[in-house]
């Protein structure tokens, strides 16, 4: 452990406590409590399906699924997406609670059942619209198998990615090696199992495109191309070709290439479309975004 000085051996005390002010990044936000911190409803619009949510890859497999339905013709698909603005603590409103109780995004409100249903977590919404509409979940037992055990697949690793090696290689407020170093060769290994995977295969459950793509390719793609915690060179991810392959196929659809812009607050400003309530929506953001300043 080359990096670590004897003065940053942390000993941990018999009984954790909570330190506001631990320096990290998200330190406003996150709390080792749950529920609300303020009593707020959540917008309703004029769709039955009620997204709340943003542009992180947990919130682009939801907005993808979205529209690859709309382009498909199932009008019911039409969709009202609120923007979440989780720095600013939008997840703890009463309002997102009673959707979430993890107040986490993406969180899925269907007012067109008898009584509403709520679904959280972006692979259970992936599974349920899927299944509501009958799209992009095979219906044949081992064909749908291999699917749901690749989205599932994406629901266990992604943390290591995110949490894991993300956190520490571009928020946590000191370098630590050792946790960079571990993190960093599972996500590597993670790659080599998808590249294994997309050498065989068009796409991870086979020759059709699934919600198992959906889910992973907002983490592993944005990753394959360095565009994910700028850390393209440090994990070599040029070395998998196959998810490159798979990568550049998927972004060439129409449906992911507006999916990916809804409820997104950064990059260019033609990228963003802060909040999805018809499909003009998209023609009309450089406008909106020239009459309100963000
Ligand atoms: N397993 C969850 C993870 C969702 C998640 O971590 N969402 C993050 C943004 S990507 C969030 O809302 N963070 C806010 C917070 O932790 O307070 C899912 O896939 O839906």
């Amino acid at each position: 452990m080359n990096g670590t000085t004897p003065e940053s051996v942390y000993t941990p005390p018999t009984v954790w406590s909570w330190n506001k002010d631990n320096g990290g990044r998200f330190a406003n936000i996150n709390r080792p409590i749950a529920g609300a911190t303020q009593d707020k409803d959540l917008p309703v619009g004029k769709h039955p399906l009620q997204l709340y949510s943003l542009a992180t890859p947990n919130g682009v497999k939801v907005t993808v699924m979205l529209e690859e339905l709309l382009a498909l013709g199932h009008a019911g698909a039409e969709y009202d997406a609120w923007l979440i603005r989780i720095n600013e603590g939008d997840q703890f409103t009463s309002g997102f609670v009673a959707v979430n109780p993890n107040s986490k995004i993406p969180a899925l409100l269907d007012r067109g059942e008898p009584a509403p249903v709520r679904v959280f977590e972006s692979g259970a919404i992936l599974q349920y619209l899927a299944e509501k509409f009958g799209a992009f979940l095979p219906s044949e037992r081992a064909a749908r198998a291999e699917c749901l055990s690749w989205l599932f697949w994406q629901m266990g690793s992604a943390p290591y990615l995110g949490g894991g090696f993300g956190h520490f290689y571009a928020y946590a407020p000191t370098k630590i090696e050792y946790a960079i170093d571990r993190f960093a060769m599972e996500v590597k290994r993670q790659l080599d199992v998808l590249d294994r995977r997309l050498a065989e295969s068009r796409y991870l459950a086979g020759n059709e495109y699934t919600i198992a793509d959906m889910a992973v390719w907002p983490w592993y793609g944005t990753l394959a191309k360095g565009q994910l915690y700028e850390a393209g060179v440090f994990l070599s991810v040029g070395e998998y070709k196959n998810v490159l392959r798979w990568t550049d196929e998927i972004a060439q659809r129409p449906a992911v290439q507006r999916g990916r812009m809804v409820n997104r607050t950064w990059g260019q400003p033609d990228s963003q479309l802060h909040e999805r309530h018809d499909a003009s929506d998209f023609d009309t953001r450089t406008q909106d975004k020239l009459a309100t300043p963000s």
